[in-house]
């Protein structure tokens, strides 16, 4: 049977909107577990990570805020994401603020490391969050991962990494919201972007398969970290960054859908959800959903395509 640890992260440090510290409840309440274990997955569920001691730290950029404390959760994050990584087929991560991905990508690349396998990631959201401590302008950490997990320089007072993620390996589509300095970055480092504008020429088949290509040709390991404002906030209103135009339901459904039958993918997150601005838990739901058909649940058990 293939083992599933799930773990929550109770950040809210990385945002300035309360409420993504509920967010692993929510799931947990929502039946992430269950639902699971109903797929025919070997569920544990490990509890909630908890932050390293924190240090206080200040930084020349003004606008950064709860430095200390996000430090303090990549730090144990990572530790954890590794052992997970080392002791299952498929460690989830319940956000928690976006912030928690520096560790838990971080933690993921050192095992494939290990391994002798390259670490992928597919970043699902409307942002890149890509920001260095010296480009934010929102001082809001959670728009900064991307740049630490693919080793930007920018990070003083940071656990530096057993390993990071090669830019070129990354893969983000959804993405609708990129400030100034993560525009230029983007082009720099070699990250593959798929844009909203992208998927609505082609869709999201295409060039979801192009990329799962390159992972099964690299033998790749495939993290995927799917921020609830991917999704259109019609859909998911539980986030506290809503961008207009995002994913639709079956968009959504089908990547997870075709995620599942490629066989790739050894991680992910479930990021950003703020209980506090859900409507009768149908963001909750809707990401526990996701998560189900990427785990393997299908409408039908059989094929019933013919054409
Ligand atoms: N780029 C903006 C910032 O840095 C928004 C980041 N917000 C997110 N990222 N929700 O996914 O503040
Ligand atoms: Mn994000
Ligand atoms: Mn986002």
């Amino acid at each position: 049977m293939k083992t599933c640890q799930i773990l929550g992260i109770p950040t809210q440090s990385g945002t300035s909107e309360r409420g993504c510290i509920m967010g692993p409840t929510a799931f947990r309440i929502a039946g992430l577990p269950e639902i699971l274990r109903n797929l025919g997955w070997q569920v544990t569920d490990v509890g909630d990570a908890v932050p390293a001691q924190a240090a206080a730290i200040s930084h020349p950029n003004p606008a950064v805020r709860n430095l200390d404390a996000i430090i303090a959760w990549t730090e144990s994050v990572t530790r954890k994401a590794y052992e997970m990584a080392g002791s299952c087929d498929l460690p989830i991560f319940l956000g928690g603020d976006h912030s928690m991905s520096a560790g838990t990508i971080c933690g993921m690349a050192r095992r494939a490391q290990e391994l002798g396998q390259p670490q992928f990631v597919l970043w699902l959201d409307a942002h890149t969050d890509l920001h260095t401590l010296h480009t934010t302008t929102s001082g809001n950490l959670h728009g900064t991962p991307v740049a630490y997990f693919t080793g930007q320089p920018g990070f003083e007072g940071f656990p530096r990494p057993a390993a990071f993620v090669d830019p070129r390996n990354v893969c983000m589509m959804g993405i609708r919201s990129v400030d100034q300095a993560e525009k230029r970055h983007v082009a720099d480092i070699g990250i593959t972007v798929f844009d909203m504008r992208a998927i609505d020429e082609h869709g999201i088949v295409a060039p979801l398969n192009s990329f799962l290509q390159r992972v099964r040709q690299a033998n790749g390991r495939l993290h995927v970290s799917l921020d609830v404002d991917f999704l259109d906030p019609e859909i998911a209103p539980a986030v506290g960054t809503t961008v207009c135009g995002g994913a639709t339901f079956r968009e959504a459904h089908l990547i997870m859908e075709i995620l599942h039958d490629s066989g790739l993918v050894t991680s992910l997150d479930l990021a950003e959800l703020n209980p506090f601005l859900d409507v009768r838990a149908k963001t909750a739901r809707l990401m526990t959903d996701l998560a189900a058909s990427l785990l393997g649940r299908r409408v039908l058990e059989h094929k019933t395509r013919t054409f």
